[in-house]
């Protein structure tokens, strides 16, 4: 082949990948937007699906587990798909300020995304709850930050009634463009996977994901882009699972404190998600949260948030219930650099500190 081909063909493979315009210009018609929105984004979407064969031999019966990896968007976590609308939708209404309660993603995500749209951000956070590189993200993102003394429910009541009485937009799930945009992580997985999945297993906290997630895969469904529907399995953490429950929780308590959230606002979607695709919610406890999250980082290389590794933690739970030959796809919603914290303290590997810098001690320690 010729120089010039080669380069060409060079050039013009993975257009995708190199000139992503972020999930609204790629959606477009899928979306509620106009010519007159302005479409304020970085790039947001396109997260790999990835076959993640240490799942899939656990699982056994031939099944073949992926995970949508949600954390590699802009700021780290799914909430941007989301936020990309919700920002651009304020911005056409001519909105100088959002608010939002957070358990950290929310608030970075939101802190971004107004930034980039010229419009100031509060974001108010259960003081002491909310993992460093989140809140290392609001502040760098330039966002005002309250943390209260109280938990995420209680920070979403006080937005609620902020976003009633002042010209402050919420950008909390309750804002419907917020769902809108994360449902195009489920277009984009029909379109990876060339159909839908047999079964979505997802993390729940507030319930907004799970709900988008379904909307997106009925919209396929309906255009016949695809030609089944999974099945919606969510799981929370034990000591936050209202939805499992089937009550609020007054005092929610998990290491993965994304999920710390024990009064969902979109609990009856969530519910009608569950119901009408046949699905199923289930609690995993912090240790199979952190078994499998140790599992991803040790055997795949995938670094998540511990609230991610709950829909891998509940696959594995419900491990005898797999179909065989399924395919199931487990959202990985945030990458693990938001919680440092947990990483170090969570994990099997070896960690010499205060070693001599010479070649001697070295090698003595290494065992070489
Ligand atoms: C990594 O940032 O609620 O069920 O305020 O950060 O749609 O609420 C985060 C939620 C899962 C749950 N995984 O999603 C917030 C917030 C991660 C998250 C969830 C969250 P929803």
């Amino acid at each position: 082949m010729a120089l010039s081909s080669k380069l060409k063909q060079l050039f013009s493979t993975s257009p995708k990948k190199n000139n992503w315009p972020g999930l609204i210009e790629a959606y477009k018609p899928w979306l509620p937007v106009t010519k007159k929105t302005p479409i304020i984004t970085l790039h947001e979407g396109a997260t790999p699906l990835i076959e993640v064969k240490s799942i899939s031999k656990r699982i056994g019966k031939g099944v073949q587990v992926y995970v949508k990896y949600d954390g590699l968007n802009p700021t780290g976590s799914f909430k941007d798909r989301g936020m990309t609308m919700a920002i651009s939708k304020a911005k056409e209404d001519g909105c100088e300020a959002v608010i939002c309660a957070s358990t950290g993603n929310t608030s970075a995500s939101a802190a971004a995304y107004a930034s980039k749209g010229g419009m100031r951000a509060f974001v108010i956070i259960p003081d002491g709850y909310v993992a460093q590189g989140k809140l290392a993200q609001a502040l760098v993102y330039g966002a005002e930050v309250l943390a209260i003394k109280g938990n995420f429910d209680k920070a979403l009541d006080i937005v609620q009634e902020l976003s009633e009485k002042y010209p402050i937009t919420l950008v909390n799930s309750v804002n419907p463009f917020r769902l809108q945009g994360q449902k195009t992580a489920a277009f984009e997985i029909i379109e990876n996977l060339g159909c839908a999945p047999d079964w979505l297993c997802i993390p729940m906290g507030n319930a907004g994901n799970i709900s988008a997630y379904w909307m997106g895969f009925q919209e396929y469904f309906i255009a016949k882009k695809s030609r089944k529907l999974p099945r919606m399995m969510g799981f929370q953490a034990i000591g936050s699972a209202p939805l499992v429950k089937g009550h609020t929780v007054a005092n929610p308590e998990t290491i993965a404190t994304a999920i710390r959230i024990g009064n969902p606002v979109n609990k009856e979607k969530a519910m009608i998600a569950k119901s009408s695709s046949n699905g199923k919610f289930s609690s995993v406890t912090d240790s199979e949260i952190i078994n499998a999250y140790k599992i991803l980082g040790r055997e795949e290389g995938i670094f998540c948030e511990p609230a991610s590794a709950a829909s891998i933690a509940g696959l594995l739970q419900l491990k005898e219930e797999v179909p065989k030959d399924s395919k199931i796809v487990c959202v990985l919603t945030g990458n693990g650099l938001k919680d440092p914290d947990c990483a170090i303290s969570n994990n099997d590997s070896v960690f010499h500190s205060g070693v001599e810098a010479n070649i001697t001690e070295i090698t003595k320690t290494m065992g070489l």
